[in-house]
């Protein structure tokens, strides 16, 4: 529930909001994220109010533990020199070494690193494991750069960044625009500079050296077996049912994967320029090679399935959500889903919507869905499970061994049914029934809050 300001009972909780508005007031998604979280943890607060005032227990919750930033100037393929900006937000190490992904997208900026970080914190606590949250990335634009553009970019991004991560710090990994080529050049320059081989420094490596088998699955597994869970748990079978994703990134092609293994028949994908609607059921091999070997759009598929359609974007609903399905997986970026898009999905009778990305929906969104019924998966719990396997590919990287591809699948799937146990008994708990999103914020911030007042006033 996302409960305006002025309708908050909590004077501690509405000033502290107030106030990290007034603070912050250009951090528009920041702020968004945190609205949504902490107006949802109103009952906790309330119940436990003179104890979290006594150690200002949300004033620090909101702050950033460090935020760095930094240039990254590289020269590119015309021999001109190009400068981006770096960062990296350490927002919460209270209950491991700081953990989150790398994007590299031109619209990266303190807000957009910040809220990312700060819902890391709560999904990162969910998993069960000891990582803490964190993010980072650039505004550097990978479209269109060379291979070794992006090493030189790489290069140049990590002399810098180094100088903040390691294992037992901070630990980065991929996101939007940041997969397995990106990890592997960062990583060499970061062994390159140490002169150590500190594997778990980063995750997402490459098997050669040092990565986990099924990371790169495990984000798009995890949302699906998250969905799967959270259907049973309303009587509903997964099987036989209809899906559109949005995006066509790594998250996407993977929640795509065990959707189709688990007898959904997904009908539309996109990327920032159109969709692609296939009504006989995507073809996901053909969607591989076009993403991930050729690197290019999406309306290529059209050259393997002549009889789909493409449709280009334009308008603020992105095209792929005027077509009706019973689950809705936004797996691209954060916002893609507004009220006025909510509205068209709800009338075209969907059932679930499980986020993939990160606050893929507004809040107003996220309201209209469950005001309307709708099951609805948040990301911080569905999509956890790729940084769930990238603290199994820690403990892989400091025991020193590999687990194969089904033991940690199952290790996943046991990840997912567990953080969807979580929300459920904590929306339960505190009378929202099968709202997760609600379930969600308030079992992560029992244990965020457990640790923070534990380790005292830092
Ligand atoms: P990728 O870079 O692999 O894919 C991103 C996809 O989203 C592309 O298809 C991209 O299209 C599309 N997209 C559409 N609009 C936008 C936009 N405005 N900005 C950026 N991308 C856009 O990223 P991932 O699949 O790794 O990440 C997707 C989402 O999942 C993000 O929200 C990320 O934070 C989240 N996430 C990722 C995890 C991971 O392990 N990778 C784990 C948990 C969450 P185009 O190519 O046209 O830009
Ligand atoms: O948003 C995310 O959880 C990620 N991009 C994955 C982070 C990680 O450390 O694997």
């Amino acid at each position: 529930m996302i409960t305006s300001e002025r309708q908050l009972r909590s004077d501690y909780l509405r000033k502290v909001i107030e106030e990290t508005e007034a603070k912050n007031s250009h951090e528009k998604e920041f702020i968004q994220a945190l609205k949504e979280v902490l107006s949802s943890l109103e009952p906790v607060i309330i119940k436990n109010e003179e104890l979290f005032k006594s150690v200002s227990l949300l004033e620090r919750l909101v702050e950033p533990e460090r935020i760095v930033s930094f240039r990254v100037p590289w020269i590119d393929d015309k021999g001109q020199v190009q400068v981006n900006r770096g960062y990296r937000v350490q927002f919460n190490g209270a209950i491991g070494p700081y953990k989150g992904g790398l994007r590299f997208h031109p619209s990266v900026n303190q807000s957009i690193m910040k809220f990312l970080s700060f819902e890391q914190i709560f999904k990162n606590a969910l998993t069960g494991l000891p990582i803490g949250g964190g993010k980072g990335g650039s505004d550097f634009d990978p479209k269109g750069k060379s291979d070794f553009e992006i090493m030189k970019f790489c290069q140049s991004f990590m002399n810098e960044l180094q100088k903040y991560i390691g294992q037992d710090l901070d630990v980065p990994a991929g996101d939007i625009g940041v997969g397995g080529r990106e990890i592997g050049y960062l990583f060499g320059q970061y062994r390159k500079i140490k002169n150590t081989y500190e594997a778990g420094v980063l995750t997402g490596k490459g098997l050669e050296y040092g990565g986990s088998l099924a990371r790169r699955e495990a984000t798009g597994y995890g949302l699906m077996y998250f969905m799967r869970e959270m259907l049973n748990a309303n009587n509903i079978e997964l099987n036989g049912k209809t899906a559109i994703i949005s995006g066509s990134g790594n998250v996407a092609i993977y929640a795509c994967e065990k959707a189709q293994a688990l007898g959904v028949k997904v009908v539309a994908m996109c990327d920032s320029s159109g969709c692609i609607y296939d009504e006989n059921g995507i073809n996901l091999n053909a969607i591989k090679e076009i993403k991930e070997v050729k690197r290019a759009r999406i309306k290529e598929y059209l050259n393997y399935v002549p009889t789909a359609k493409y449709t280009e974007n334009n308008g603020t609903t992105p095209a792929i959500y005027n077509i009706k399905a019973d689950i809705i997986l936004p797996c691209a970026t954060q916002n893609d889903i507004n009220l006025e898009t909510a509205k068209i999905i709800v009338a075209n009778g969907a059932i679930a919507v499980g986020e993939g990305a990160n606050m893929p929906c507004t809040n107003e969104a996220v309201e209209y869905f469950i005001e309307n019924k709708l099951l609805v998966a948040p990301g911080k719990a569905a999509n956890a499970g790729g940084v769930a396997t990238s603290a199994l590919e820690m403990s892989q990287n400091s025991t020193r061994c590999s687990w194969t591809f089904e033991e940690v699948d199952q290790k996943l799937e046991k990840i997912m049914i567990n953080i969807f146990k979580q929300c459920s008994e904590s929306a339960k708990e505190y009378d929202f029934d099968n709202n997760y999103v609600v379930g969600a914020n308030i079992a992560a911030f029992k244990k965020i809050s457990g640790a923070m007042i534990a380790q005292g006033i830092i």
